[in-house]
């Protein structure tokens, strides 16, 4: 059966959403990020990133939301369009985007935010304004199509959720606002019951809570280690 390595954070709840929505069975398998799991011998041997998700699937390893959702999506031929649709080619641009926009900009976004010892209105700034700018092109995209492909439900969306759904987070409260269009969709998807049995999936195991000590040295080595 396919392992599924995730915690409750927003890049594995995608994953966890494509798994609910398509019914392939699956073993959740915890990652304790906030205890360290994440850097123990046996997880760096299967997403040498050190963080989550991760999948295996047989003979198949693969780490990272977005080439999970993809992998997936091929395997089942669910959730994206037809090979040489030209909306498989607006497929990959808008995975992509999130990829290397709106998850690391908004990730950058909350620990400036929220967790960064030092309150750096620069950083602060920075990182919500970037993230803000990539909402809105998302919120753009959808004020004139229902889903981010038009008129159909696909891994795009799955992915826009996933951190689209923690807005308040990300940029504070009452910033949904700006962006009606997109919460629209993180509605709709938030309704599903797929998405709701997957937001419920951490509640399977005590996933650690507390950001103390033990949890900044996983998460933030950089405090350990003065690199420039
Ligand atoms: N590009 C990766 C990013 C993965 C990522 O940053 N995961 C976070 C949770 S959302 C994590 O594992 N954090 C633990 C850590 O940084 O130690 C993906 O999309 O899967």
């Amino acid at each position: 059966m396919l392992k599924f390595y995730y915690s409750g954070a927003p890049n594995p709840t995608k994953v966890a959403l494509f798994l609910e929505e398509t019914g392939l069975p699956y073993e959740a398998i915890p990652v304790d990020t906030r205890k360290g799991d994440q850097h123990k011998p046996e997880y760096l041997a299967i997403n040498p990133n050190a963080k989550v998700p991760a999948i295996v699937d047989g003979d198949a390893v693969v780490f990272d939301s977005n080439a999970i959702l993809l992998y997936l999506a091929e395997k089942t031929g669910k959730f994206l369009p037809p090979k040489g649709d030209k909306a498989r080619g607006e497929l990959l641009s808008w995975l992509m985007f999130v990829a290397s926009g709106v998850g690391p900009y908004a990730g950058q976004s909350v620990h400036f935010r929220v967790y960064a010892p030092e309150k750096i209105e620069y950083a602060i700034n920075r990182y919500a304004f970037e993230a803000q700018r990539h909402f809105g092109i998302l919120d753009a995209r959808l004020a004139k199509r229902k889903y981010m492909l038009g008129d159909t439900y696909t891994i795009v969306d799955m992915d826009v959720w996933g951190w689209s759904r923690l807005m308040p987070v990300v940029l504070g409260e009452g910033t949904w606002a700006k962006f009606a269009n997109l919460k629209r969709l993180v509605d709709e998807i938030s309704a599903r019951p797929a998405a709701q049995r997957a937001v419920a999936l951490k509640d399977k195991h005590k996933f650690k809570a507390e950001m103390d000590d033990e949890a900044r040295k996983a998460m933030f080595r950089h405090l350990a280690e003065k690199v420039a």
